[in-house]
């Protein structure tokens, strides 16, 4: 009883998720990976798997048509930061991706007021870690100063605090840092050194296992990549419900489990 009084101080919750069905161009998206190109069939059953599992939580999803002329669009995280208050269109880091957004604007305005980020501004999604009133905003190649300065304008008014983290290693943030619950991140060495972090307990990811720092949670259900045992374990010790989804084809163009839905 005292420690669920204790955790309780997190107001985030989730009730709704946005995603986009992956194209059979999926695989001409943009990977730093040596895996090995998607399989488009299986890239669509680990999805499907994903929704069925949002579902299953309780969230009202919202699945989008399929865009083939955009490869990564799927990676629909990217394109727009969604708060209880507000919701922030991206202008995504990577050219080929910017064209993503235009079809998420109108299906944002039906939540939440939306603020366009500049052309001169670049953040992706991937790089917002939200905690509660808080914002971490990784600084990466696909996210600038510019992009953290307009994000902080659209959310500071509404009482969120943003800081900006230098990422030095992986795609976004998000690939090295989450919440996981019970006032815990998981996240890589680098991640653990950040000052920023340092009101959080901390699960450290093995260097061999940092791509399961994706994982994602949803109103204290934490959802991880499987085939990374010792990450599970460490995830385990916090205490809440595990869902294990297989994510090998999703990983082969850098995506994980955050990136597949917008969720508020
Ligand atoms: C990209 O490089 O943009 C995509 N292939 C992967 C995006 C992953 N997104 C995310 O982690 N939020």
């Amino acid at each position: 009883m005292l420690a669920a009084t204790f955790y309780d101080f997190i107001a985030m919750h989730f009730q709704n998720a946005i995603a986009r069905l992956p194209s059979a161009t999926c695989g001409q998206g943009l990977t730093t990976s040596s895996l090995g190109a998607p399989d488009a069939q299986r890239t669509r059953q680990q999805f499907d798997t994903y929704i069925s599992t949002l579902l299953g939580l309780g969230l009202t999803v919202t699945v989008l048509p399929e865009q083939p002329a955009f490869p990564d669009s799927h990676f629909v995280e990217d394109t727009a930061v969604v708060g209880p208050e507000f919701a922030v269109l991206t202008h995504p880091g990577a050219p080929s991706r910017r064209g993503e957004t235009a079809t998420i604007e109108p299906v944002l305005w039906r939540y939440r007021g939306v603020t366009r980020m500049s052309a001169n501004a670049h953040m992706d999604g991937g790089d917002v870690l939200m905690v509660d009133k808080r914002f971490f905003v990784g600084l990466t190649s696909r996210t600038d100063e510019a992009g953290v300065r307009e994000f902080a304008a659209a959310v500071e008014p509404f009482g969120y605090r943003v800081d900006a983290i230098e990422v030095s290693d992986g795609l976004h943030l998000k690939s090295i840092v989450n919440y996981v619950g019970r006032n815990t991140l998981i996240l890589n060495e680098e991640g653990a050194r950040n000052p920023a972090f340092a009101g959080f307990s901390h699960l450290i990811l093995d260097k061999a296992e940092e791509y399961a720092g994706n994982t994602l949670w949803i109103n204290d259900t934490l959802i991880t990549p499987s085939g990374y045992p010792d990450t599970l374990a460490k995830l385990q010790t916090v205490g809440l419900p595990i869902l294990q989804l297989d994510t090998s084809e999703i990983k082969k163009m850098d995506g994980g489990l955050t990136c597949l839905s917008l969720r508020f």
